[in-house]
C-alpha cells in the first residue's frame, strides 16, 4: 500500500496533526521552514519537530524541501558555502532518521497560480492558472523589461484585451498572487524584487542552468547515497518557462537527462502528476513506467486544460490525468520493487468550514482529506482486482 501522508506546514499552520492523523495519514511531511535558505537544519531542530510528529502518531516520513540557495542554482556568489551547508543538512536528517528529501530547482518562484480562489460551479474554490492574465501580470503590471519580445503577437495581443477588460480589482488580485512567496510563508515578494532577481539571471540560459543543477548533484548526491537518504527533486509548476526564467524539470527529457546525470538510486524524484501533467505533451503513465526505479515520492493531483497553457486543479479523481491508469501502475511498481512509495495528495479544493478559514492556498484540510480519500479508494480496489 502506499504510505499516506499530508503536508504540515508546522506549528503555525491552522491544520493541525491530529487533522493529518485523522484523515487517515500515517506520515506527515514537513520541513523547517522558519530556517533561512541556505543555513544549516541543525539536529537540535531537526529531532524537535520529528518529536512533534511522533507523540501524535505518525512519522516524519518525506522533507519537503530542504530548499536550494538562489546562489547555488546561479553557481556564484555563495554557492561553496551553501552546498557545504546543503551536505551538513542531509547528514543532520539522516542522523535523525530521515529517509526522503525533496528539493526544486526552479529559479526565484516555486509554483505559481493567477487565482487562488477560483470558485467552481459549486462554490468550493480551485486554484487556477490563466495565461492571459500571467501575461497581463508580466507585460502591464510587472513590466519586465523586454517581455513583450518574448511572446507572439497574437498572444500580445490577447494580453492587451485582457488588461482593457480587467477591474482595477481584478488587476491587484492577480498582482498579489502571482507576487506570492514560497510555500509556508505568508510574505510575498515585491515587484521591485522580483524585477532585481531577474536581473541576476541574466546570461543564465537553460542549459547553463542545467549543468548547475548537475554539477550541485554530483556534489550532493554521494554525501545523500552514502547516509541512506533518497533525493527526490520535484517538477516546475507549471512546467514550462516563466518570466523568460529557463525550467529544466519539465519534462520526460529533463527527467531524464537529470536522472542520467548520476547513476544512483538516492537520485531521484518526487513525482507530482499535477505538474507534469499540466502540459498536453508530457505521458505522465509512461514516465511512471520509464521512471518507475527513481520515484521516491508521489504527489498526487489533477488538472483541467483549457486552451492556451490555462488550468485549473480539478477533483482528484477527475481532470485529464487518468487517475485510474497512474494508481495501477503505483501499485505495480510497488509490488515490483516490493516497496511502500510515500505519497501525498498534493492541493485540494477550499470548501466546506475550510471556505471561512485562511489557509495556505491549495492546503486546506478538508478538500485533501476528501483527496486522499478517494485516492485511498481507488487505491484499496485496484490492489484487490489485481
Ligand atoms: C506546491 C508544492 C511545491 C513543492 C516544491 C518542492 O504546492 O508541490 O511547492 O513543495 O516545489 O520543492
Amino acid at each position: 500500500m502506499l504510505h499516506q501522508t499530508m503536508r504540515w506546514y508546522g506549528p503555525n499552520d491552522i491544520v493541525s496533526l491530529m487533522d493529518i492523523r485523522q484523515a487517515g495519514c500515517a506520515g506527515v511531511v514537513t520541513a523547517l521552514h522558519q530556517i533561512p535558505v541556505g543555513e544549516v537544519w541543525t539536529t537540535e531542530e531537526i529531532l524537535k519537530r520529528k518529536a512533534l510528529i511522533e507523540a501524535a502518531g505518525m512519522t516524519w516520513t518525506v522533507i519537503e524541501s530542504l530548499p536550494v540557495h538562489e546562489d547555488i542554482k546561479k553557481r556564484n556568489g555563495n554557492y561553496k558555502l551553501y552546498i557545504d551547508n546543503y551536505k551538513t543538512s542531509l547528514e543532520n536528517l539522516a542522523n535523525c532518521g530521515l529517509k526522503v528529501v525533496t528539493y526544486n530547482f526552479m529559479p526565484i518562484l516555486d509554483w505559481l497560480r493567477t487565482d487562488v480562489a477560483y470558485e467552481l460551479p459549486d462554490k468550493s474554490k480551485a486554484l487556477y492558472f490563466e495565461f492571459d492574465k500571467f501575461m497581463v501580470f508580466d507585460l502591464y503590471l510587472l513590466k519586465r523589461p523586454g517581455a513583450e519580445k518574448e511572446y507572439a503577437q497574437a498572444d500580445l495581443e490577447r494580453a492587451k484585451n485582457k488588461f482593457n477588460e480587467m477591474t482595477e480589482a481584478e488587476k491587484l488580485y492577480v498582482f498579489q498572487n502571482c507576487l506570492l512567496g514560497l510555500p509556508g510563508s505568508n510574505e510575498s515578494f515585491t515587484a521591485e524584487q522580483i524585477l532585481a532577481a531577474l536581473k541576476t539571471y541574466e546570461g543564465i540560459d537553460k542549459q547553463q542552468l542545467k549543468e548547475n543543477l548537475f554539477s550541485f548533484l554530483r556534489e550532493v548526491v554521494p554525501v545523500a547515497a552514502a547516509n541512506g537518504l533518497q533525493m527526490a527533486i520535484h517538477p516546475d509548476d507549471p512546467p514550462y518557462s516563466v518570466l523568460g526564467l529557463p525550467r529544466i524539470v519539465s519534462n520526460e527529457t529533463d527527467l531524464s537527462e537529470i536522472i542520467n546525470c548520476i547513476d544512483s538510486p538516492a537520485n531521484g524524484l518526487c513525482f507530482c502528476t499535477g505538474s507534469l501533467g499540466a502540459r498536453p505533451d508530457n505521458d505522465v503513465i509512461g514516465m511512471i513506467e520509464k521512471f518507475g526505479e527513481r520515484i521516491h515520492f508521489l504527489h498526487l493531483r489533477n488538472t483541467k486544460r483549457y486552451d492556451n497553457g490555462n488550468f485549473f486543479e480539478a477533483d482528484h479523481l477527475d481532470g485529464d490525468t487518468d487517475m485510474y491508469e497512474v494508481m495501477k501502475k503505483v501499485v505495480q511498481l510497488m509490488r515490483k520493487r516490493n516497496i511502500s512509495i510515500p505519497m501525498r495528495p498534493d492541493h485540494g479544493h477550499q470548501m466546506l468550514d475550510d471556505l471561512n478559514k485562511t489557509t495556505y492556498p491549495g492546503y486546506s484540510a478538508i478538500g485533501r482529506l476528501k483527496g486522499l480519500a478517494e485516492l485511498r479508494g481507488l487505491e484499496h480496489g485496484i490492489s484487490k482486482s489485481l
